[in-house]
């Protein structure tokens, strides 16, 4: 309870902050005819431009972008002067904003809320203040910014200086004026580097204090982009809807040329352009796997470091301001005017804290390892507690008193970015898990705020009084947050996406990169589906839709995208000799597979025809290694040696086993059994010539996907029944083994993900008659699960054929046999697969290639190299 409280109002919705999502919330809320207080601790509208007044300010995305949407009028009324308009100029507008929807009148500014209390009696908010006043309010909205809470000045001895200090986040009114001082500037981050250039010209000295390079390229400021004001004055609607469904915010035309595979030509042009362009999401553009690929986003680092130490003329200087230790993009990137050849100025110096540390702030200025250094003021242009800093600055409890705080403690957990469980109608704009910082935050905010105000619409509008999501919408959302993260180079990088920046803060990916157009259409699919992953009650209504809005892994999503796009004609509907002809098509066009020490092939005796063979031999270490045999998929009519090649040089690169696939007898030509005949013949020559093979003879595994894995399952029933030969494990990777088509997963997925209902019927048709398909040597899970080898059984969570293989591990662990089941989450049958394709597989592929080597006795390599993962950077 606040002592100090002595005012109490009754509001419908609280919100903090007037800055771009403030000033809107507050506007759509009054036309829904809400009663709303707004509390800003500024003394005026603006956000984080009434605070960061700093020289240079600027923003860093064209005006024309940066600016509402919501009002056509305003649109019209207002006139950017700038490419990057400056932080005065941002700032009118805002106070332009304010006035032309009389919007002062509901914000009460120069307060700071200190604490948000969920009365569950009266389902409301109980909001306390530092002047002592206390609200109440049926929503508490929390529009505070992603950066508003400045890190403080987290060096030894930092209060002792006796001169200025300025921090680039708290700026004076006022202004500053450096003529003729020693200044000092720690950081280089956007503020640093805009700011560094214009104090550099009043300071008679300035030395720049720098603990991590960034990269940074030319804003090219000037007027407003021809291009775009014309675009937008043919169709304002037309480009402001591009916007908004595009995948940063603004419309960009997404480029699929790749880094690694451009010739050099391509790469040089295309880089030039977007360095003349001047945009940060044309810089993060130049190839369409600079996110993710470790050696395309190198191609764009390395042009930008060129061109680093073409403008600085000092040699050590330049190497010192490249960035060499995080992937381009990883942190945010910065745009500038004349950063990098300020450091030409005589007067101008750097200090690479990387090699000469700060060990204290002293009476008069900086000590380093080094040296002492005087100064006349130190400016701090240090960050911020982002994303989370402003939401935990405010003492909130929810539910039953939970704190904010302390159920974050581990990291931030958020459904949509919008709201948190145990927290009714506690809404947040561009929270952790939305897009946010990655995104034009104009166009963010307003998604965010329409969101809400229909949320809150729809919900007086059916008598609901609060609103949370359940805890499985929201720990799934989480898991898509960082499924989307993980599969970019963003987590390697030591950022404030990360939280890195904030000693102690939980290192996870704070917000949603999974674009600003798939974001905009699962808030819009959360809700054409009843809201989904909430629960809404009043009036004695409890409605709760529970569910999972996103559970794919985003680059399987992407692909059946863009394979749903291609158009191509049902496999079914094929002769099988089309169905091939399709598939080695698709299969020419694959990304080049890791490499391997030696690839041989050649034939090995059948039970009625010679099999090809395709052996895997790892670089190192040297052998003889155990050795795996391989069976492809392609349900018994499809694929041969070049269909699973990349997944072989996989698990041998990851192994270090040597892998001989098998190109086994297919149908229709050679019906049931002849796979499973020649699969286990196959087993049999490949243990008798181990030797010769380079295997360690009594160390052979067997292993297989989809059709492969049923073929794989059978031959190691066939070696139990024939008393030989041993088999050290069995590795079935979404395998058939049984011919039921009736268990949920088909009905789940039996249509949409590759492998569909009638594929999978079209196989058995041609592998094998009816009668034949309860036989165990077509369907291993009705044979007998009795002393079979250890097994790895890998299913996926979007594949018709899971729940076979989850009755198959369950089978033979209930018969005693030693089995490790990975569950591939978000995946489908065919994506765990896809090497090089498909970056989600790698680890699913990294615990595979895991439980394969640990069917062997001794230990063997598992290397998991940077050609096979980007977890690291060297
Ligand atoms: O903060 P930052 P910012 N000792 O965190 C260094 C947006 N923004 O205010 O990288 C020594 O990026 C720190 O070093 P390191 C934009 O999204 C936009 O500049 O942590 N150094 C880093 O160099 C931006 O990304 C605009 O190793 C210390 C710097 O200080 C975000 O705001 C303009 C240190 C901080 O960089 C934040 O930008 C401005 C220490 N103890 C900001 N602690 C535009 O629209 C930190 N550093 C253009």
């Amino acid at each position: 309870m606040n002592q100090t409280a002595t005012v109490s109002e009754q509001f419908d919705a609280v919100i903090v902050g007037a800055g771009f999502s403030g000033l809107y919330m507050l506007h759509r809320l009054r036309q829904l005819g809400l009663s709303v207080k707004v509390f800003d601790a500024a003394g005026d509208v603006g956000g984080t431009w009434y605070w960061n007044r700093y020289p240079g300010a600027r923003c860093d995305i064209p005006t024309t972008d940066y600016a509402y949407s919501f009002d056509p009028e305003l649109e019209k009324e207002w006139t950017w002067s700038e490419k990057y308009a400056t932080q005065p100029e941002i700032l009118d507008y805002l106070r332009f904003v304010a006035d032309r929807h009389r919007l002062r009148s509901d914000i009460e500014f120069s307060t700071t809320v200190t604490s948000a209390r969920w009365d569950e009696q009266a389902k409301r908010w109980r909001i306390a203040t530092d002047r002592g006043k206390e609200v109440w309010c049926r929503y508490y909205i929390m529009a505070s910014g992603c950066l508003s809470i400045p890190k403080s000045a987290d060096i030894e001895g930092a209060g002792r200086f006796t001169g200025q200090v300025y921090f680039t986040s708290q700026w004076p009114h006022e202004g500053a004026d450096f003529t003729g001082q020693r200044v000092a500037i720690i950081g280089t981050g956007s503020s640093g580097i805009q700011c560094i250039p214009l104090i550099a010209r009043q300071a008679s000295q300035l030395t720049v204090f720098q603990r991590t390079p960034n990269f940074s390229i030319p804003a090219r400021n000037g007027p407003a982009p021809a291009d775009r004001l014309m675009q937008l004055s043919e169709d304002r609607a037309a480009y402001r809807h591009a916007a908004r469904w595009s995948r940063g915010g603004i419309p960009v035309e997404p480029t699929d040329v790749l880094g690694v595979t451009a010739s050099e030509a391509v790469r040089r042009e295309r880089f030039e352009a977007a360095w003349e362009q001047g945009e940060l999401f044309a810089i993060l553009g130049v190839f369409a796997d600079q996110g993710v690929n470790p050696a395309s986003n190198d191609i764009v680092a390395e042009m930008i470091r060129e061109r680093i130490r073409s403008a600085v003329e000092d040699a050590a200087t330049a190497e010192a301001l490249c960035p060499k230790d995080h992937y381009f993009g990883t942190k945010r990137p910065c745009l500038d005017t004349g950063y990098f050849e300020t450091y030409n100025l005589p007067h101008v110096r750097l200090v690479d804290l990387r090699t000469q540390p700060i060990t204290s702030i002293s009476e008069q200025g900086i000590d380093t390892a080094d040296e002492s250094f005087g100064f006349d003021a130190i400016v701090y242009a240090t960050g911020f507690d982002a994303m989370t800093g402003a939401l935990a600055a405010v003492d909130v409890a929810g539910r039953g008193g939970l704190s904010l705080a302390e159920k974050w403690a581990p990291g931030p957990s958020t459904y949509l970015g919008l709201m948190t469980a145990g927290f009714p109608n506690l809404f947040m704009i561009t929270g952790p898990g939305s897009p946010s910082v990655l995104s034009n935050m104009t166009v963010s905010i307003e998604q965010h705020v329409d969101w809400v105000a229909g949320c809150v619409k729809d919900m007086r509008e059916a008598g609901f009084e609060t609103i949370e999501p359940t805890a499985l919408a929201e720990s799934a959302w989480g898991e898509h947050v960082r499924d989307c993260a993980a599969i970019t180079l963003h987590p390697t990088a030591s950022s404030w996406y990360m939280g890195a920046n904030v000693p102690g803060k939980p290192r996870v990916f704070l917000p949603y990169i999974g674009g600003v157009n798939a974001y905009r259409q699962a808030c819009d699919d959360v809700v054409s589906q009843g809201y989904l992953g909430f629960r809404r009650t009043g009036r004695g209504r409890d409605q709760c839709r529970d569910g999972v809005i996103r559970s794919m892994q985003p680059d399987v999503a992407m692909v059946l995208e863009v394979m749903a796009g291609l158009g191509l004609p049902p496999m079914e509907t094929l002769s099988a000799a089309d169905a091939r002809a399709l598939m080695a098509a698709t299969t020419a066009t694959r990304p080049p597979a890791p490499e391997v020490g030696e690839v041989t092939d050649g034939v090995m005796p059948g039970p009625e025809e010679d099999l090809p063979y395709r052996l895997y031999r790892p670089a190192a270490p040297a052998g003889p290694h155990p050795i795996v045999v391989y069976f492809h998929g392609g349900g018994w009519v499809l694929g041969d040696l070049d269909s699973d090649d990349p997944l072989c040089r996989d698990l041998c690169a990851r192994t270090g086993a040597v892998v001989v696939s098998v190109n086994y007898r297919h149908a229709p030509e050679a019906r049931f059994p002849a796979a499973a005949q020649d699969a286990f013949k196959a087993v049999q020559w490949v243990d008798a010539n181990a030797v010769s093979l380079g295997g360690i003879p009594g160390q052979l595994a067997v292993a297989g996907w989809s059709a492969g894995g049923n073929i794989a399952a059978v031959a190691c029933q066939m070696a139990r029944d024939a008393g030989g030969p041993r088999i050290a494990g069995q590795l079935l990777i979404c395998p058939v083994v049984d011919s039921e088509m009736t268990r949920p997963s088909y009905a789940e997925n039996g249509d949409g993900y590759i492998l569909t209902t009638a594929l999978m019927r079209w196989f058995w048709d041609h592998y094998a008659d009816p009668a034949d398909r309860g036989d165990p040597r077509a369907a291993p899970l009705r044979g007998s699960p009795d002393d079979l080898p250890p097994a790895c059984i890998v299913t996926a969570e979007c594949d018709p054929l899971r729940d076979e293989g989850v009755a198959y591990a369950r089978a033979l662990e209930a018969a005693g046999a030693t089995v490790r089941h990975i569950r591939a989450r978000g995946h489908t049958h065919t994506s765990v697969t896809m090497v090089g394709v498909i970056i989600s597989g790698a680890p699913v592929r990294a615990q595979i290639a895991q439980a394969l080597a640990d069917f062997f006795p001794a230990p063997i390599a598992a290397p998991v190299t940077g050609a096979l993962s980007h977890s690291s950077i060297g």
